[in-house]
């Protein structure tokens, strides 16, 4: 399969723009996304289309497109190594997701979890035809640039799965068309739960307030979010899959995902402290990640005309891409070429 920049194989990824991006999608995603990019020829998309899967008002679409974009950048994506780009910019997304789900069996869709959790107490006529066609429409996105690899938390390995058994019978019935992705999931931070409710996943479209850490939350805000994290009455700081010790286990798990600190030094360092200094010092480390992330936010945001060059190019480069890999597959289905 032909690969751009050198010869270093693709990564593709993206974050829905959906409402304000959290400290999940920072240690789930785009951690790993900074992580990459020298050694993969990297391209992170604001998934656009994904969003409006679930109603958005336009005005606020519109701007946290450009925020997510912002925060990519912020958190360290460097838009001279990697393409940074909008997915409703490139027309391909949408037309290669049109081919994909009419060949994603209806039942293979309806067995996803994520979209059993999202339509779970709705009813029928209130749930749109794309949160189920939602999984094809991602495929289309990792197939259309032929990407090895794809850095996502662990809750979107479902997806990645669905997408690699479509690939598998497109190359089937059509001939080799797309490159078989696998997906990475990073070694801590895969799943960070709800601070309020630590057996539930952090969701940046979670209503309630101490939920989630947000990128942009100011320090003290945070600070005082974590100081409310539900714990239990043990008194033992140390890991585990137990239920009721899970809100203790996610504060490690945040603490542990920002310093890449092995496990058994995390928790000899707490052997002999409270819960009032797991806090205090998971807080610490999260200032320490949101401050510089959050200046150079403000800086992106005032400089005129940038953001918006970086996805201007971005479009291009990836536009040129994606309509390669349409064109074949096109080709291959039986389309008949425009003369
Ligand atoms: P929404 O609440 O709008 O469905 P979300 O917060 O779940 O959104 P997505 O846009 O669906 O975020 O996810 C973008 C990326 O962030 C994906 O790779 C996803 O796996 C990762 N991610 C999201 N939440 C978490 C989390 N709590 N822990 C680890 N990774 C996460
Ligand atoms: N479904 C993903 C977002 C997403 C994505 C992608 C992730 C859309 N397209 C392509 C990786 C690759 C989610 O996190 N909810």
């Amino acid at each position: 399969m032909a690969k751009a920049n050198g010869n270093k194989p693709r990564v593709l990824s993206g974050i829905q723009p959906s409402g304000n991006l959290t400290i999940g999608n920072y240690l789930g995603a785009l951690k790993q996304w900074v992580a990459v990019q020298r050694e993969y020829d990297c391209f992170y998309c604001v998934v656009d289309l994904h969003a409006i899967t679930v109603a958005q008002a336009p005005a606020e679409l519109r701007r946290k497109t450009r925020e997510s974009a912002a925060i990519y950048i912020a958190a360290g994506i460097d838009p001279e190594i990697s393409t940074i780009f909008v997915q409703s910019h490139i027309p391909a997304h949408s037309e290669l997701a049109w081919i994909l789900t009419c060949m994603a069996p209806l039942g293979w869709l309806q067995r996803m979890t994520q979209f059993k959790d999202k339509t779970a107490k709705q009813m029928q006529d209130s749930i749109g035809a794309g949160l189920l066609n939602y999984p094809s429409l991602m495929a289309a996105d990792i197939l259309l640039y032929q990407a090895e690899l794809v850095p996502v938390g662990d809750d979107q390995n479902q997806h990645l799965e669905f997408t690699r058994d479509l690939a598998q019978r497109f190359n089937h019935l059509y001939g080799e068309t797309f490159t078989m992705p696998s997906v990475m999931n990073p070694q801590a931070g895969a799943r960070i739960m709800g601070l309020d409710r630590p057996t539930a996943k952090m969701s940046k479209s979670e209503e309630s307030d101490n939920h989630a850490i947000f990128l942009l939350d100011d320090v003290g805000r945070a600070r005082k979010k974590i100081g409310r994290a539900v714990t239990d009455s043990f008194r033992e700081i140390r890991f585990s899959e137990d239920k009721e010790r899970a809100g203790i286990n996610n504060l490690l798990t945040i603490y542990q995902a920002i310093t890449d600190e092995p496990r058994a030094s995390i928790e000899a360092h707490f052997s002999d402290k409270g819960y009032g200094d797991l806090k205090r010092e998971v807080a610490d480390c999260v200032a320490d990640t949101l401050a510089p992330l959050q200046a150079r936010y403000q800086e992106l945001m005032e400089e005129a005309g940038y953001l918006d060059s970086v996805l201007k190019i971005g479009r291009e480069k990836a536009g040129e891409i994606a309509e390669a890999t349409l064109k074949k597959a096109q080709e291959n289905i039986g389309f008949l070429a425009p003369s």
